[in-house]
C-alpha cells in the first residue's frame, strides 16, 4: 500500500480560508479520525435543518469541527471533503480540509493529520503522483508548474494549453510518424525478401526531413517561448538628460523615477517589471553615460554598461533637439551588434540631431521617434518590443510554443538525430543504421511526455514544484 501524504496546499500567511490536503487509502480514515461534523446544519432564516453531515460521503462538503480525538480540543471550524479515487488530481483517495486561513490552525491542523498517520508531501508530490497513476504526462505536470508561477496572462495562457495536452498531442503526433516510419524499417529488415513495399530511400529521406520540419517549428517557437515564461530584460541607456526616466515613467504609467533638467539625475539603475502585450517585461533605468570625476556617478554608469551588456534588448536614447556628440557616439559603438531599439526623443523641440551617422552605425536598428512630454510615439515603442519577442512573425492564435527549457533541449536533439539519420540516408547507409539514429529522435520525444524519461529526470522535474501542489 502506498503511503499516504499530507500537506498544506494554499499559501502560507493570513488569508479567508487556507487548505490541508491529504492524498492516499489512509484519507477517508483520517477524516473520519479527525472531523467532528455539525449535525444540525443551520438551514433558511436560522432554522436548524435536519440533514446529517456525514463523513466520508463522497464528494459532498460537509461542516464541522477538527478535533483530535486523544484530547478532545478543537482546533478550527472548517469545511471537509472526502473524494474517491480513481477520479482526483492524483487518482487516489483524496481529502481536502478547509480551514480558516490561519498559519496556526493550518499547522495544528497538519500535524494531526500526520499523527494519524500520513506523512508531509515532498514538494509536487500530490502532481507526481497524478503523473505515475497516469491522469497527467510530464509535460503536462511541468504545465502545473508553469500556471501557478505565471506573470502574465500570456504566460498563464500558454501553461493552461499544455495542461490541456494539447502540447502534448503535437509531441505524440510526430512521434507517432516517427513510429510509422520505423515500422516500415523494420518490415524491411526483417522481410527483406518478402513481398512487401521496399522502402524508396528518396521517400523514407523525405519523411524524415519533413518531420525535422515540424520539430524546427516548435524549436523556433522557444525564443518567444522563454520571453513569454520568464520575462523581457529591456535597458534604457543614453547621455545624461535624453529622456531615460521619463520612458521608465512614461511604460510604467507612473511617476517612479526622478526626472528633473540637471543632467546625471538617475545614479543608481532601477528596475521595474510591466506586462507590455502580457508579455513580461523588467525595464531597466541607467545612469547617463558620460565622463565625470564625481565618484559615485561612475559607480552608476559602470552599472549602466553592465545592465546593458546582459539585457535582451537596449533602448538607446538620443536628444533630438542637440547635435551628435561624442559621449552618444562611444555609447553607440558599445552597443554595436546588440539588439537595439534607437530612440530619438524630444522631437516637439527644434530638431539639430542629423540620424544619418547613427544610421549608419546602428543599421539594423529601428529608429523611433517620440516626445515623452506628449507622450508620442510610445505606442510605436510597445509596438516594436512585441514585434522583436514575436521575432518579427506574425503570431497566430493557436500556434504552440514552447517554453520549457527541458523541451528545448529535447527537440533538438531530437531534431539532431533525424539530421544524422537524413545525412545516413543521403549516404546510402544500411537500414539498421538508419534505424537507430531515428528510435534516438523517436526516444527524446518521449522524454518530453515522459513516457521514455528516467527516474532521475523525473525527480528533477518535480522537485522545482511547491510544497502541496
Ligand atoms: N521637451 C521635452 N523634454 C523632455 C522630453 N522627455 C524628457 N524631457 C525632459 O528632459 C529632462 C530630463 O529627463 P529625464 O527623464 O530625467 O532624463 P534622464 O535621461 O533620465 O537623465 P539622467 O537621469 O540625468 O541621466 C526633464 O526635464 C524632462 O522633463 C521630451 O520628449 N521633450
Ligand atoms: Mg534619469
Amino acid at each position: 500500500m502506498k503511503e499516504t501524504i499530507a500537506a498544506v496546499s494554499t499559501a502560507y500567511g493570513e488569508g479567508g480560508i487556507g487548505i490541508v490536503r491529504i492524498s492516499g487509502d489512509a484519507a477517508e480514515q483520517i477524516l473520519t479520525d479527525i472531523f467532528v461534523p455539525a449535525f444540525d446544519v443551520p438551514g433558511k432564516e436560522g432554522h436548524k435543518t435536519q440533514r446529517k453531515n456525514t463523513v466520508g460521503e463522497n464528494r459532498k462538503l460537509i461542516y464541522g469541527t477538527v478535533t483530535d480525538p486523544k484530547t478532545g480540543e478543537k482546533i478550527d471550524e472548517a469545511l471537509a471533503v472526502f473524494m474517491k479515487g480513481p477520479a482526483t488530481y492524483t487518482r487516489e483517495d483524496i481529502v481536502e480540509i478547509n480551514c480558516h486561513g490561519s498559519v496556526i490552525s493550518l499547522r495544528k491542523t497538519l500535524a494531526l493529520v500526520l499523527s494519524m498517520g500520513a506523512r508531509p508531501a515532498e514538494n509536487g508530490e500530490f502532481t507526481k503522483r497524478a503523473f505515475i497513476n497516469g491522469r497527467l504526462d510530464l509535460s503536462q505536470a511541468e504545465a502545473v508548474i508553469d500556471i501557478i508561477k505565471a506573470k502574465t496572462d500570456k504566460g498563464f495562457g500558454i501553461a493552461m494549453d499544455q495542461l490541456s495536452g494539447k502540447y502534448s498531442k503535437e509531441i505524440s503526433d510526430i512521434r507517432n510518424r516517427i513510429k510509422d516510419i520505423l515500422v516500415q524499417i523494420a518490415v524491411n529488415i526483417d522481410y527483406p525478401d518478402e513481398d512487401i513495399e521496399e522502402i524508396m530511400y528518396e521517400d523514407l529521406k523525405k519523411s524524415v526531413s519533413q518531420i525535422g520540419d515540424m520539430i524546427g517549428i516548435l524549436i523556433d517557437s522557444a525564443n518567444t517561448g522563454r520571453i513569454i515564461k520568464e520575462g523581457l530584460d529591456v535597458v534604457i541607456v543614453g547621455r545624461p538628460n535624453v529622456g531615460k526616466s521619463s520612458l521608465l515613467n512614461a511604460l510604467l504609467r507612473e511617476s517612479r523615477a526622478i526626472v528633473t533638467e540637471i543632467p546625471g539625475t538617475t545614479r543608481d539603475t532601477i528596475e521595474e517589471t510591466i506586462s507590455l502585450k502580457g508579455i513580461p517585461v523588467k525595464i531597466t533605468d541607467t545612469a547617463g553615460i558620460h565622463y565625470t570625476d564625481d565618484h559615485i556617478e561612475r559607480i552608476g554608469i559602470k552599472k549602466s554598461k553592465s545592465a546593458s551588456e546582459k539585457a535582451d534588448l537596449i533602448i538607446f536614447m538620443l536628444d533630438a533637439s542637440q547635435r551628435l556628440t561624442d559621449e552618444d557616439r562611444e555609447i553607440m559603438e558599445a552597443i554595436i551588434g546588440k539588439k537595439t531599439i534607437v530612440l530619438i526623443n524630444k522631437t516637439d523641440l527644434e530638431k539639430k540631431l542629423e540620424t544619418d551617422e547613427i544610421k549608419k552605425t546602428l543599421s539594423s536598428c529601428r529608429l523611433i521617434e517620440t516626445s515623452l512630454l506628449s507622450g508620442e510615439g510610445l505606442s510605436e515603442i510597445e509596438e516594436e518590443i512585441e514585434k522583436l519577442v514575436y521575432g518579427g512573425h506574425v503570431k497566430q492564435q493557436n500556434s504552440l510554443l514552447v517554453t520549457n527549457a527541458r523541451h528545448e533541449t529535447l527537440l533538438k536533439e531530437a531534431a539532431r538525430a533525424l539530421l544524422d539519420a537524413e545525412k545516413m540516408i543521403s549516404n546510402g547507409g544500411a537500414l539498421e543504421f538508419i534505424e537507430v539514429d531515428i528510435k534516438r529522435s523517436y526516444d527524446f520525444l518521449g522524454e518530453i511526455t515522459g513516457e521514455t524519461v528516467s527516474d532521475d529526470i523525473i525527480e528533477e522535474v518535480f522537485s522545482r514544484f511547491c510544497l502541496g501542489k
